[in-house]
């Protein structure tokens, strides 16, 4: 028997300015897009069994267009494969936090969608010998044991798995349920599908986050550079055999380039200097950056610099993009004795956002908290540079996640 799943559609999802010729916001379009494609790999797949891990819509009272898109999406998918189960729970985005506003996921069932939106719910099949038991992002805790005597036991879930999560990635903006990953793998299912994190990861043996479909959430940067680190070819779903175990990520084409463009280490350049390597960065993106979603950050940029930049390139870069951000940063405080141009600093620099990069995309044994892994990792750094004499270095990640 074979599933597959995916999770965080955000369907809706709205970003930068940029209508399409139909008054559409384009990035809601290309969220809409990345869900019509996945549909039709899905569809091309055939499995038995389809799992939506929440997060359908972004938000709890979605548009029409954006109703409508999912509808049509998912009519598709029941006309093409009548014998395939479909089940879903709503995720924290899809979750009035008033009861009576109603879940708009009700809508799907009557497509013979299986959708757990309020509490959690166990759907049992018994001619396929299979049970999920789902389990929404509603604060709904129910007990996560199998259903007994049922040979496929599968557990669909949307929420935060404790120390999985980097803190700065935080799926998104709203809070959601955490569980141990203890709590999890208890109750030995065949398969754990997970909701809210935006990246696929593995959480245990028979555990993922499928990931999301498109960047759709308030931080796409610091998704690029999970993803870059743990070699993902972007966004995408999961296939899974229950019987054979056979496991497949199946990239989904995005429909629109993100490029974080090489950072700018800005530190003693003019504006006219700064302008030059920003002129260049632009120059080297491969395939360069028109209609792409563009950033360049920029570091150690002082006021005045930023305020004597060339603005009307600025102006020209931002039509040519979807969307282009000169991400400028201002010098950071360097700690007291540490001189201006301490030897190998900016090395160092590098190395602590290499050594946070690999930590934070790193699959951890259970029971290990993710953030504290990071600072005692940067803290040993810290030390190190302390113990040779050097005292320049800012152990920290910036990246402007937690902007
Ligand atoms: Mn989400």
């Amino acid at each position: 028997m074979r599933l597959v799943h995916l999770s965080d559609l955000h369907l809706g999802f709205r970003r930068y300015a940029r209508l399409t010729p139909g008054g559409i916001n384009q990035r809601e379009a290309d969220v809409a897009q990345a869900f019509k494609r996945a549909i039709d790999q899905v569809i091309a797949l055939a499995p038995d069994l389809v799992l939506f891990g929440g997060d359908i819509f972004h938000v709890v009272r979605p548009s029409n267009p954006a109703i409508i898109h999912a509808y049509l999406q998912l009519s598709r998918l029941r006309q093409a494969l009548p014998g395939a189960i479909v089940v879903m729970v709503a995720g924290n985005h899809d979750t009035p936090r008033a009861a009576e506003t109603g879940c708009i996921l009700r809508l799907f069932a009557p497509l013979g969608i299986h959708v757990a939106d309020r509490v959690a719910e166990r759907f049992v099949f018994p001619e396929r010998d299979l049970a999920v038991l789902a389990v929404p992002d509603t604060g709904d805790r129910p007990a996560l044991t199998p259903e007994p005597g049922v040979r496929r036991n599968v557990l669909l879930l949307h929420g935060e798995v404790e120390g999985v999560v980097p803190v700065h990635a935080a799926a998104d903006d709203r809070a959601a349920a955490t569980w141990t990953t203890e709590s999890l793998v208890a109750g030995g299912w065949d398969y754990i599908a997970l909701g809210h994190y935006h990246v696929y990861r593995q959480v245990a043996p028979n555990a993922w986050y499928s990931g999301a479909l498109e960047y759709a959430s308030a931080n796409p940067w610091g998704e690029l550079r999970e993803e870059r680190a743990a070699r993902l070819p972007g966004k995408g779903f999961i296939e899974h055999d229950l019987d054979s175990r056979a496991h497949r990520f199946h990239a989904v084409p995005a429909p629109r380039a993100l490029v974080d463009l090489p950072p700018i280490e800005a530190r003693g350049l003019s504006a006219a200097e700064l302008d030059a390597a920003i002129a260049a960065a632009v120059t080297a993106c491969p395939g360069g950056i028109a209609g792409k979603v563009v950033r360049l950050v920029a570091r150690d940029v002082p006021r005045h610099v930023l305020r004597e930049l060339d603005h009307k390139a600025m102006r020209a870069w931002k039509a040519e993009a979807l969307h282009f951000q000169l991400d400028a940063r201002k010098p950071e405080l360097v700690r007291p004795g540490a001189g201006e141009g301490a030897p190998g600093g900016r090395r160092r620099r590098a190395l602590a956002d290499l050594v946070a990069d690999a930590l934070l995309a790193r699959p951890l044994e259970p029971g290990l908290e993710r953030d504290r892994l990071v600072q005692l990792a940067l803290g040993y750094l810290t030390a190190a540079a302390d113990a040779s004499g050097d005292a320049g270095m800012a152990a920290g990640t910036d990246e402007g996640a937690v902007r």
